[in-house]
């Protein structure tokens, strides 16, 4: 049996129900990218905000590439259940808000057409990083991509996110609706922002007043998003089925805690994502940057080191006598002086909760999915903080061991020369390097310092960065037993 509307009813008593009439929603959002992160995370807090304050708020799901989701939701009428985990406890509840998935390389007109629809005034995003198509490093948008060079070449067919939005905006304007709000949730450093000049970058290229018009009357909120939402794996699909008493392809697992905070900048109606559990602050850069560095930061350098040390999951690497402290240290002596606390979030709470749910072995979070994308991700998680800890000249070795833990993940060969799958949209530029360069660090060092969508122009002009990545690369590929476990005593400096 496949959980849908038809075998709802047979639905466990302890699954948590939507608390309203889900025949009475309609089409009023559009989420491009119903991965993992957006079943845990914006679909429940507008579960919450429409069973608190009502309205009509239904999603129609966009998947840009493949029809994972579609399989998934579609015939299980978008029904799936979320799953949260502590300990031995698993509570599942049931999301009632999404209506239906198209895939848009299969149903292009109706992709175009759910963006296009007056009645949806929000379009939430969780794409990945790479699925903005700008540089990592500065945030423009890579016109020489191909799905980017694709749209630009014609705008009205478009593949890529950024060229949905603007087609969305040109067809809107043109019908004299007005435009929705756009609002980003991936782990971008200023996601607002970024989206915002990739969207405006693209329709100025094809149209100068659509992006003036664009800039007047659209809204792209800043957010910090966070709930850890490991990839399902097929015995977590079978886990569930045993405890609903049916299949659901749709399910996902997450951890208790749960945090979004939404920039309050909308030009239309939106769902009461506040009542819904959310905040809406007028600046969520204190939040952001704190979430990106002290979560996502050591969360990379838990998949490189933990991963090149032999670890599958992060609880395991948390549980490793010289990593374990090693990220306590990183957060606490090297993040931490960067940052100021935001409101209401003092940073040594924040810090111990973030080991604790680092910690919880019931999520089975995978290094190896979090190493995914590190050209993607390093910039905004390791090197912004180096920046900042440099221009304070402060040390800073122990994120310079998370990011010579990268450089020789990239390389796609670990620390005994066995291959690992690299992911990443760099992933073959990484491996020619690593090949060249061999095991010798100085050549390593030089091939990753070429890569300026990832290391800008300023780190690798750097003298003290440079020799500070050289040393750990050399630490790490000195022949000689557990090379991490070494390089985590070196930076340590004796402490424990
Ligand atoms: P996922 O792999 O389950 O889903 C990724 C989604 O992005 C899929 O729908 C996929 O089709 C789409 N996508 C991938 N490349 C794309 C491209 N080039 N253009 C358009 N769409 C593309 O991953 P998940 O877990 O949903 O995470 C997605 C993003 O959400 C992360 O990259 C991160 O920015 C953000 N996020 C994830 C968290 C998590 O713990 N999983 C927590 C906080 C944020
Ligand atoms: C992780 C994040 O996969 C990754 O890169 O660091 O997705 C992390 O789980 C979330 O940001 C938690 O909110």
């Amino acid at each position: 049996m496949r959980l849908s509307d038809d075998t709802l009813s047979a639905l466990p008593d302890r699954v948590q129900r939507p608390g309203y009439d889900r025949s009475a929603l309609r089409p009023r959002m559009v989420h491009l990218g119903v991965g993992a992160f957006h079943r845990a995370h914006q679909a429940v807090f507008t579960d919450e905000a429409i069973a608190a304050e009502g309205g009509e708020w239904g999603v129609t799901g966009i998947s840009l590439r493949s029809r994972t989701a579609e399989e998934q939701l579609g015939p299980q009428d978008g029904l799936f259940t979320v799953g949260t985990r502590e300990g031995e406890d698993e509570r599942f509840r049931l999301i009632g808000n999404l209506l239906g998935i198209v895939t848009a390389p299969d149903a292009p007109e109706a992709a175009r057409g759910a963006l296009a629809d007056p009645e949806v005034t929000v379009v939430t995003l969780t794409i990945t990083e790479k699925g903005y198509g700008i540089d990592p490093a500065t945030g423009a948008l890579l016109t020489a991509q191909d799905d980017i060079a694709a749209d630009l070449r014609s705008p009205r067919t478009p593949r890529s996110a950024i060229g949905y939005l603007v087609e969305a905006y040109r067809a809107r304007r043109e019908a004299g609706h007005a435009p929705f709000t756009a609002i980003s949730c991936d782990n971008l450093p200023s996601n607002g922002e970024r989206l915002r000049q990739a969207v405006l970058q693209f329709a100025k290229a094809v149209d100068p007043d659509l992006a003036a018009w664009i800039e007047r009357e659209a809204a792209f909120p800043e957010t910090m998003v966070d709930r850890i939402v490991p990839a399902t794996a097929p015995d977590d699909l079978d886990r569930a089925e045993a405890a609903l008493g049916m299949r659901d392809e749709g399910y996902v697992k997450t951890e208790p805690f749960l945090q979004w905070v939404i920039e309050d900048r909308f030009c239309g109606p939106r769902p009461a994502w506040d009542a819904g559990g959310a905040r809406i602050v007028s600046e969520v850069a204190p939040f952001e940057l704190a979430k990106l560095r002290l979560l996502n930061g050591p969360h990379s350098a838990i998949a490189y080191l933990g991963y090149l040390s032999g670890h599958d999951f992060v609880h395991q690497v948390m549980a490793d006598p010289a990593l374990g402290p090693f990220v306590r240290d990183l957060m606490e002596e090297e993040i931490a002086p960067t940052l100021s606390a935001p409101d209401g979030m003092p940073l040594g709470p924040y810090m111990g909760a973030l080991r604790e749910r680092f910690e919880n072995s019931a999520l089975q979070h995978r290094t190896w999915q979090i190493a995914m994308d590190g050209s993607q991700k390093l910039p905004q998680r390791l090197l912004n903080t180096i920046r900042d800890r440099r221009a304070a000249g402060a040390p800073y070795d122990r994120l310079a061991l998370a990011v010579a833990g990268w450089i020789v993940y990239a390389t796609g060969r670990d620390l005994r020369g066995e291959e690992i799958d690299v992911r990443d949209p760099l992933s073959e530029r990484t491996a020619k390097i690593g090949a060249e360069a061999g095991r010798d660090p100085q050549k390593l060092l030089e091939g990753f310092l070429e890569l300026g969508g990832v290391f800008g122009t300023d780190l690798p002009e750097d003298e003290a960065f440079r020799a500070a990545i050289l040393s750990k690369l050399k630490t790490l590929l000195e022949s000689g037993e557990d090379p991490v476990q070494r390089a985590c005593a070196e930076v340590s400096g004796g402490k424990r």
